[in-house]
C-alpha cells in the first residue's frame, strides 16, 4: 500500500513529508441501508475519475438496521472491513463513523462503542488509511461539550492501545456544530485528532461559517466529515451558492470534507438517481444534481 500514513499538526493534516492534505471525497449513506455502494467497482471509480481520496462509511448506531439497534452486527461489521480495504486497495482514505444521531448522547451506546473500536481497531494497525469517527453528531441540550470530551476519554484510550497513529475525529455537540465549545476545553489526552464541523448549505451559512474561522484562528484541527448541498433533512432545494462559499472557506483553510450522501434514496442529498440500479459505472444521466455537482467539483 503506498498511501502515506496522514497526523495533525496545528490546524492541518499532514503527510510524512510533512506537506499538507486536504482529502476530499464521499460519505455514504447508512450502510445498513445501502452496503452495495461499498464495492471495489466503484471506490476504483471513484479514486480513477472523480478523484476522490477519501469515503467514509457510516454506520448507523440506531435509527433502522442500527449497529445497536436491530442491525446484524456481524453483517455491517464485514461492511466496514469490505470499505476500509476497497479504500486501501485504490489509495484512498476510508473513514470508520460511528454514526450515532437518534442516540443522540455518545454514553447511550458507550459500551457497543468501546466492544466496537476493541475488535475493529487491532485489525487495520498496519493499514495507513484508515480514521476514526467516535460519534457523528451528538445533539441534544444536555449533550454539551463536556459530554462529550467525557465519551472521547474513555474511546480514544481503546483506539490508541492498538493503533498509535491512526488520526481521530471527535463530534462535537449541536449536530457537530459548536466547534467553538471545543476549542475553549480541549481534549489533552492525544494530540492526533480533530474536531468536527458539519454544514448542510441550504440551512447552515454564515453563522457556522464565522465559527469555523473563528476555531481555526484559534489553532482548532477541523475536519469535515459530512456535508449536504441541500438542507439539514437531507432533502430540499441544492443550494449551490452557499455550498460554494463553503468550498471557498474550506478550501482556503486547507480542511477535508466529504459529501452527504452515496445512495439512490428519494431524497436531493443522494448522489443517484432513485431510478438508478447500477452499483458502479455511473453515467452523468444517473447521477442527482448532487451527485454530478460532486463529480465536478472534485475534478475542477
Ligand atoms: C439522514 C438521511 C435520511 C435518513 C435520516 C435518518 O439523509 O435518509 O432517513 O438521516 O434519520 C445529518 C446526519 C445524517 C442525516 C443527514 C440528513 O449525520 O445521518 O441523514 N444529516 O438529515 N446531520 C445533518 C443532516
Amino acid at each position: 500500500m503506498s498511501l502515506e500514513r496522514l497526523h495533525v499538526d496545528g490546524t492541518f493534516l499532514k503527510n510524512e513529508s510533512g506537506s499538507i492534505v486536504q482529502l476530499k471525497g464521499i460519505s455514504t449513506s447508512g450502510i445498513g441501508w445501502y452496503p452495495q455502494y461499498v464495492n471495489e467497482l466503484l471506490f476504483k471509480e471513484f479514486k480513477e475519475e472523480w478523484k476522490s481520496d477519501i469515503i467514509r462509511i457510516a454506520m448507523y448506531t440506531e435509527e433502522d438496521d442500527g449497529y445497536c439497534s436491530d442491525g446484524d452486527k456481524e453483517f455491517l461489521k464485514s461492511v466496514v472491513d469490505k470499505g476500509v480495504k476497497a479504500a486501501a486497495d485504490n489509495d484512498m482514505y476510508a473513514i470508520v463513523d460511528w454514526h450515532i444521531l437518534s442516540d443522540n448522547n455518545p454514553h447511550i451506546n458507550k459500551e457497543e462503542a468501546k466492544k466496537f473500536f476493541e475488535e475493529m481497531v487491532p485489525k487495520y494497525v498496519d493499514y495507513t488509511n484508515v480514521i476514526y469517527e467516535i460519534c457523528n453528531e451528538p445533539n441534544g441540550n444536555e449533550v454539551t461539550w463536556q459530554v462529550v470530551k467525557e465519551y472521547a476519554e474513555e474511546i480514544i484510550p481503546i483506539i490508541r492501545k492498538y493503533d498509535k497513529k491512526a488520526v481521530i475525529l471527535v463530534g462535537t455537540p449541536k449536530w457537530s456544530q459548536l466547534v467553538l465549545e471545543a476549542e475553549k476545553d480541549r481534549i489533552t489526552i492525544d494530540d492526533n485528532l480533530m474536531y468536527v464541523l458539519h454544514f448542510y448549505a441550504g440551512t447552515h451559512k454564515d453563522e457556522l461559517r464565522e465559527s469555523m474561522q473563528k476555531a481555526i484562528d484559534k489553532g482548532l484541527p477541523i475536519f469535515v466529515s459530512e456535508y449536504g448541498i441541500v438542507d439539514a433533512s437531507g432533502n430540499g432545494a441544492v443550494n449551490l451558492e452557499e455550498t460554494e462559499k463553503w468550498i471557498a472557506l474550506m478550501n482556503k483553510n486547507k480542511v477535508s470534507y466529504c459529501m452527504w450522501n452515496l445512495s439512490n434514496r428519494n431524497e436531493t442529498s443522494a448522489m443517484v438517481k432513485p431510478e438508478c440500479d447500477k452499483i458502479h459505472g455511473f453515467e452523468p444521466d444517473d447521477l442527482t444534481p448532487a451527485g454530478n455537482w460532486l463529480k465536478e467539483m472534485l475534478t475542477r
